[in-house]
């Protein structure tokens, strides 16, 4: 596995050849491995997040571990979790989590994240914006030169009125990089919607964001813009699973 310049890098020994979720599942056996007793810990949305997810209930399952909180970060998450014997809370009543794990759907050589495919942005954004460490879990096939460089959505939730008038709005935003931007739908073809009941506007950019953070700004600007799937400077770890090893790399 190629890794670029992080600030610290710990390998483990190589695996053979295994199938994605075998990666997802090793990154996040690897990052439970910070999880204690005790903790408060923002649960994540997604495949990658699930197996973390997963490993929890069955730790508590063997008294490995104890009395932790999971704030879950989707309806989701909040089900299975449930359903897993994991207790429960919400940030109203733990503002300040120990640790939250999530997955990404991009990751660049400086821990900056796309997130939201999954569609649980908001509050994932929220939940890990309020925890003292966040620890992402991927398979190498998320690390990217560039955010927006992988071809694939970055989202952004709008209120659903006029949702139509910000579509086209952040479409004029970047009208240089050159992007598509496309309403979600769901299965039926009907408007996706969130666990916030708002809709989300998928970004397909035509090259990397120059600027993210200018990104990030202008966009969180338009009036209607509920949250957007830039993830700056948030992680304080990500555990890349690759056909070579596990790395962990850190700020
Ligand atoms: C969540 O799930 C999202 O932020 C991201 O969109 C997605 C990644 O999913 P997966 O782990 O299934 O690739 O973490």
């Amino acid at each position: 596995l190629n890794v670029r310049t992080p600030t610290s890098t710990t390998r483990a020994q190589s695996v053979p050849a295994l199938t994605q979720d075998d990666l997802k599942k090793l990154a996040a056996d690897k990052a439970v491995e910070y999880v204690k007793s005790g903790m408060v810990l923002g649960l994540g949305t997604g495949s990658t997040a699930a197996f973390v997810v997963a490993k929890l209930g069955q730790l508590l399952s063997t008294g490995q571990l104890s009395d932790i909180v999971g704030i879950p970060t989707s309806k989701r998450t909040e089900e299975q979790a449930r359903s897993l014997g994991i207790p429960l809370s919400v940030l109203d009543d733990h503002p300040c989590l120990d640790l939250a794990i999530d997955g990404a759907d991009e990751v660049d050589p400086d821990l900056n994240l796309v997130k939201g495919r999954g569609g649980a942005l908001l509050r994932e954004k929220m939940v890990e914006a309020a925890s003292d460490k966040f620890v992402v879990v991927a398979d190498e096939t998320k690390l990217v030169e560039g955010l927006g460089g992988s071809g694939l959505a970055m989202p952004v939730e709008v209120v659903q009125f006029c949702w139509k008038y910000n579509l086209v709005r952040l479409q004029e935003l970047f009208k240089e990089e050159g992007v598509d931007a496309k309403l979600r739908l769901d299965s039926d073809g009907k408007p996706y919607v969130t666990d916030n009941s708002n809709y989300i506007v998928d970004l397909y950019f035509k090259t990397p964001i120059k600027d993210a953070i200018a990104a990030g700004k202008e966009i969180s600007a338009l009036e209607g813009v509920v949250e957007h799937g830039l993830f700056l400077d948030m992680a304080t770890a990500v555990i890349i699973a690759g056909t070579n090893g596990v790395d962990v790399q850190t700020k």
